[in-house]
C-alpha cells in the first residue's frame, strides 16, 4: 500500500536534451499510429496520451509504398516485421501528418531516413526548423530497406553523416543505432564525437521467417527485424554497454512490456525508455508501464 502511495507522489518528470517530459516513457518509432489512434479514440486520446513524447514513423524524402505482404510474422515472445518504410515522403508528411501530430499533448520527435548524406540533409532541413518539431531522430538502422549507406555500421560514416547534418538544425539530434553488429559502442562514441545529442537503441534484430512448403522465405520483403520480449536481454546488454561508455543520454528500447523492464533499462543507464511491440497488443501500454515504473522506482528508493 505504502509503495503505491509513494508511487503516486513520485515525480517522474525529466529533462531530455532540454525538453521537459512528464515521465521517461516514450514510443519507439513506427510502433504507434497516433493519427489512427486519434480517429479511433477521439479527444480521449489527448486526455490520457500514453507517452511523454511522440516519435513519428520514419519518413524519407520521397513517398514509399513499403514492402510487399506478408509483412509480419509472430514468433515465441516476439514479432518479425518487414514493413519496408511506407510513408508519404517529406512533402506529404509536412502537408498532412505534421499538423495532426502537433495536436498531441506531448513534444514531437520526427524520425528521418535517407539513402545518402544529401537525402538526410534534405530531411533535417525540411523538418528541423518547424515549430511543431521538438527534436529529430536519424534512423540509420532500418533492417528492411537497403539504404546504400553503411552509416549504421561504420563509426567513420556515422561521424561524417553527423558532420554534414549537425549544423543544419539547432534542435536535438538523436541517432538510432542498429543491434546488428558485434559492438555498438564504437558507433555510439562516433555519434557523440559527431555532435549527436542522444542515442536510441536498439532497432530490430535481423531475422527471417521460412516457408518450408515453398522452400522460400515467408515475408514479402525476404528479411525482417525481430522485436518484442525475445530481444530484451540483447537490448539490455547493448544499452548497458553504450550508457557505460558515452556521456550522452540513451533512449532504451527492445521488448519493454512492464515497469520492471523499464526500471532495468534505467538501472542499466538509460535516460528514457521506449515502448514498441507491446503497444500493438495494448495501445495504453505506455501509461501502464509509466505507472508501474513509478512503483518500481519508489520501491527501489525505499
Ligand atoms: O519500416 C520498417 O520496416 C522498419 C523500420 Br523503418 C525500422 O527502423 N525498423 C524496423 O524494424 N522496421
Amino acid at each position: 500500500m505504502e509503495a503505491n502511495g509513494a508511487a503516486r507522489d513520485l515525480d517522474l518528470s525529466t529533462d531530455f536534451c532540454g525538453i521537459p517530459l512528464r515521465h521517461p516513457v516514450i514510443n519507439g518509432s513506427g510502433t504507434y499510429d497516433a493519427i489512427a489512434a486519434r480517429r479511433a479514440f477521439g479527444d480521449r486520446l489527448l486526455e490520457s496520451f500514453p507517452f511523454s513524447a511522440f516519435v513519428s514513423k520514419t519518413i524519407t524524402p520521397e513517398p514509399r509504398a513499403g514492402n510487399p505482404p506478408p509483412r509480419l510474422w509472430e514468433t515465441p515472445s516476439g514479432l518479425i516485421n518487414s514493413i519496408g518504410l511506407p510513408n508519404k515522403g517529406l512533402d506529404g508528411f509536412v502537408a498532412t501528418d505534421l499538423t495532426q501530430l502537433a495536436q498531441l499533448p506531448v513534444p514531437l520527435i520526427v524520425s528521418v531516413m535517407g539513402t545518402s548524406h544529401d537525402e538526410f540533409a534534405r530531411l533535417v532541413e525540411g523538418v528541423g526548423d518547424r515549430n511543431e518539431v521538438a527534436a529529430l531522430e536519424l534512423n540509420v538502422s532500418c533492417p528492411n530497406v537497403k539504404s546504400g549507406l553503411i552509416v549504421g555500421e561504420s563509426p567513420d560514416e556515422t561521424r561524417s553523416l553527423l558532420d554534414r547534418v549537425r549544423r543544419l538544425t539547432e534542435k536535438p539530434l538523436l541517432i538510432k543505432l542498429t543491434p546488428n553488429i558485434a559492438d555498438p559502442v564504437p558507433l555510439a562514441r562516433a555519434a557523440e564525437e559527431g555532435g549527436a545529442d542522444a542515442v536510441s537503441l536498439i532497432n530490430t534484430v535481423r531475422a527471417i521467417a521460412f516457408d518450408p512448403d515453398k522452400a522460400d522465405r515467408w515475408l514479402g520483403g525476404g528479411t525482417g527485424g525481430l522485436s518484442g520480449p525475445a530481444v530484451r536481454p540483447i537490448a539490455l546488454a547493448q544499452v548497458h554497454a553504450v550508457a557505460s561508455a558515452i556521456g550522452l543520454p540513451v533512449v532504451a528500447m527492445g521488448g519493454v512490456t512492464t515497469g520492471r523492464d523499464a526500471a532495468e533499462m534505467i538501472g542499466a543507464g538509460a535516460s528514457l525508455v521506449a515502448v514498441g511491440t507491446e503497444s500493438f497488443r495494448d495501445p495504453a501500454a505506455g501509461s501502464r508501464i509509466a505507472a508501474e515504473l513509478a512503483r518500481e522506482l519508489a520501491r527501489i528508493s525505499g
